[in-house]
């Protein structure tokens, strides 16, 4: 059987690292994209150049991204899975007091890069009639909480994008899906608190977050369900966590 191609945004880190292992190791292969490059190579290096492609390119830069996916040579183009996960929070910070140039970081890359990466790859989806979309969404996407405003508003643009894709694609014969975490220990709150380990590990402290693993056996689930199956939505949430901001610490 011919091995299915999936391109994994952010897979130098947490989520889509997890994400690009676990299909690797499940018999895919996996165009691993994101800016740190040394961190793509370590997944050549583990799982060899046959099983992943590594692609460098910064989301924000629609240039770039259309260069990269276009690079591509002929036996890695026929992509069947798309894991938009590349993303961020930028600071935390009421309204009166956010940064413009956090604001635009989101919205560049949460919103603006997962329409780039999508318009590239979509055409070879449409082309075959037969494709993947899995957008990684947050339940800041689901709920506003207090100094989240432009993160949840990235968030909630994904939501919508994620329904608006699939009522589009359906006729198509794509399947878009959103999975909606909630607290995920990563890099994420270290990128959001720019390098405060402290800060970013106290997110953490007093229960059992979910790990990259967890979200990447979810995603392993959705992509290898038959083909007339379509998990439309998924929110995925530590035990110890309710809503945004309720978790039962210890
Ligand atoms: P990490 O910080 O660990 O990983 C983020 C990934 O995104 C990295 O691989 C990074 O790669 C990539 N990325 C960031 N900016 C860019 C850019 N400009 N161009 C290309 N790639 C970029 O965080 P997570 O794994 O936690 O986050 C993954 C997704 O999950 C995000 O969309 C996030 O919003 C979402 N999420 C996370 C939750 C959590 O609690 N952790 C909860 C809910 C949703 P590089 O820096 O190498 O470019
Ligand atoms: C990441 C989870 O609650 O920090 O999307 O917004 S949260």
């Amino acid at each position: 059987m011919t091995q299915k191609i999936a391109l994994v945004t952010g897979a130098s880190s947490g989520i889509g690292r997890a994400t690009a292992i676990s299909l690797a190791q499940h018999g895919f292969k996996v165009i691993a994209t994101g800016r740190r490059t040394e961190r793509l190579q370590e997944l050549v290096q583990q799982f060899g150049p046959e099983n992943i492609y590594p692609l460098e390119f910064d989301v924000r830069d629609k240039e770039a991204v259309h260069t990269a996916i276009s690079s591509l040579p002929a036996e890695w183009r026929t992509i069947d899975v798309l894991i938009n996960n590349a993303g961020n929070a930028h600071g935390l910070a009421s309204f009166q007091n956010g940064d413009l140039n956090d604001w635009e970081a989101m919205l560049d890359i949460n919103v603006k890069g997962l329409l780039y990466v999508t318009k590239e790859v979509l055409p070879v989806m449409v082309e075959r009639k037969s494709g993947h979309i899995i957008n990684i969404g947050s339940i800041a996407g689901k709920e506003v909480y207090a100094n989240g405003n432009v993160y949840c508003a990235s968030k909630f643009a994904v939501d919508a994008l994620s329904k608006a894709m699939r009522i589009d694609l359906v006729h198509e014969g794509v399947k878009v899906s959103e999975v909606n975490p909630g607290a995920v220990e990563t890099e994420f709150s270290e990128v959001r608190f720019k390098g405060d380990v402290e800060r970013a590990a106290s997110v953490y402290k007093g229960y059992e977050a979910l790990t990259a693993e967890d979200l990447a056996d979810l995603i392993l689930f959705m992509v290898t369900r038959p083909r007339h199956v379509n998990i439309a939505e998924v929110m995925i949430l530590p035990a110890a966590q309710a809503s945004a901001t309720i978790i039962n610490k210890q």
